[in-house]
C-alpha cells in the first residue's frame, strides 16, 4: 500500500489553523464577585500519562482526589511533590476558579510547564503546550476583554517523571516588557 505523503492542501490547512491560533479569544460575560475567596481549588488523579487528551478521558473514570488550595500558579520543585498534592512523579491536577481580567483590551498569556498544561478561560482553550517535555514556555495565548470582571479558569497540569514546573504569566492590556507572573490578587474559587 502506498504511503499517504502530506499535499499542498495539508500545508495550507495547518497555516489557517495557525492564522486561527493569532486570533484572540473573546471574554464573554463576567460572573458575579460575590464569595469569591483568594486561591484556586485544586484535585489530584494519579497515573502516567503522556498528553492532556489522556487526563480528560480519565477524569470521566477515575476520582479527583481534592487537596488544599493554590495561592497561585508558581511552582518548580524540581523532583520535589507536585503543587499541594503528596505526588512526586505519576500526577494530574486539575485547578478551577476564575481569573481577575480587569481592564478592556487584549491580554496575552503563557504557561512555563513541565510537563504538559492546557489553560481555560471563560470556556475557551487559550493555551497549551500538552505533552511529556522539560521546562519551557508555551506559545502565547490571547483573549479579548471587553467587560472587566472575573472570568472561569480551568488548568489542566500533568507531571510524568523526574522534574515538576507549572507557572504562569500574563500581559495585560497596555502594558510591555517582560510577562509578570498572574499574581495571586487575580485568583480566585467560589467558596462553597
Ligand atoms: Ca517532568
Amino acid at each position: 500500500m502506498r504511503k499517504l505523503i502530506p499535499t499542498r492542501p495539508l500545508a495550507s490547512l495547518l497555516s489557517a489553523t495557525a492564522l486561527l491560533l493569532c486570533i484572540p479569544a473573546q471574554a464573554q460575560t463576567p460572573v458575579a464577585a460575590e464569595n469569591l475567596q483568594p486561591g484556586l481549588e485544586v484535585c489530584y488523579i494519579k497515573g502516567m500519562i503522556r498528553h492532556i487528551d489522556e487526563m480528560i478521558r480519565l477524569e470521566a473514570r477515575k476520582p479527583c482526589e481534592p487537596g488544599p488550595n493554590l495561592r497561585l500558579l508558581n511552582s518548580s520543585v524540581g523532583a520535589g511533590t507536585v503543587l499541594t498534592s503528596d505526588l512526586d512523579d505519576g500526577v494530574m491536577a486539575r485547578i478551577t476558579g476564575f481569573i481577575h481580567l480587569d481592564t478592556a483590551g487584549i491580554y496575552r498569556f503563557t504557561m512555563e510547564s513541565n510537563d504538559g498544561v492546557r489553560v481555560e478561560i471563560d470556556g475557551q482553550m487559550i493555551l497549551e503546550d500538552p505533552d511529556v517535555h522539560a521546562d519551557r514556555y508555551a506559545d502565547y495565548g490571547s483573549m479579548e476583554v471587553t467587560e472587566p470582571g472575573w472570568y472561569p479558569l480551568t488548568v489542566r497540569y500533568f507531571e510524568r517523571k523526574n522534574t515538576s514546573t507549572l507557572r504562569f504569566f500574563w500581559q495585560p492590556p497596555g502594558t510591555e516588557g517582560t510577562m509578570p507572573r498572574v499574581p495571586a490578587e487575580a485568583l480566585a474559587h467560589r467558596s462553597s
